[in-house]
């Protein structure tokens, strides 16, 4: 199976191709609207935008981290805020709250010439004291998945790949894509 792949992210794109044998998920550089909302909006409105574009099976996939002590901040803004306040400036964000408790989420926008499917994906954690370890992207350093002693950032690249978010929301796909055996 192949399907495209419209994201800007490079990373993504090389943790996904490391997921399954089967599918092979081609990176395009097709920019879409990030409408204002949740991540499945998001998702939801870019695959459609995507599909028109070129009119062959594709996916988009909008990811967040979502921090309880911030009411769900990031969400949606998480590439924003990335870029903006980074790492560090999360940290100081939640330097008097009780809880760091948090949730990464990939939401999956899936569409082709007859079908159209939204998937999700989510993981438990919290966020590090501070930033540990260089491995992965964006976030990594600071999110330790519940049950863990490392952040993503400690963790070699395929410990991550087994548990992710990311992860979690491609293996809902690949089902129901082998189950559709297209
Ligand atoms: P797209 O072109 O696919 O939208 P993006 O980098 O903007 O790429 P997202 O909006 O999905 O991706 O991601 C929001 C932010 O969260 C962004 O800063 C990413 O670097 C970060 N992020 C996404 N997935 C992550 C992961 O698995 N680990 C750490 N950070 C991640
Ligand atoms: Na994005």
């Amino acid at each position: 199976i192949e399907i495209k792949f419209a994201t800007g992210n490079i990373e993504k794109s090389k943790e996904v191709n490391s997921y399954f044998e089967e599918i092979r998920f081609e990176r395009i550089d097709v920019p879409y609207p990030e409408v204002q909302g949740r991540l499945e909006e998001v998702a939801s409105y870019g695959v459609d935008y995507v599909y028109d574009e070129i009119k062959e099976p594709v996916i988009v996939e909008d990811s967040g981290l979502l921090i309880s002590g911030l009411n769900g901040f990031p969400g949606p803004y998480s590439s924003f805020v990335f870029e903006t306040l980074g790492n560090s400036g999360i940290i100081k964000l939640l330097e008097d709250k009780k809880t760091r408790e948090s949730i990464f989420k990939t939401v999956i926008g899936y569409k082709d010439n007859e079908r159209k499917k939204i998937f999700e994906g989510k993981i438990e954690g919290e966020i590090a004291e501070k930033p540990r370890g260089d491995n992965g992207f964006g976030y990594d350093p600071i999110f330790k998945p519940k049950n863990s002693e490392k952040t993503f950032g400690e963790m070699k690249r395929e410990n991550k790949n087994e548990i992710s978010h990311r992860r979690r929301a491609f293996s809902e796909l690949s089902s129901w894509l082998n189950s559709k055996d297209i």
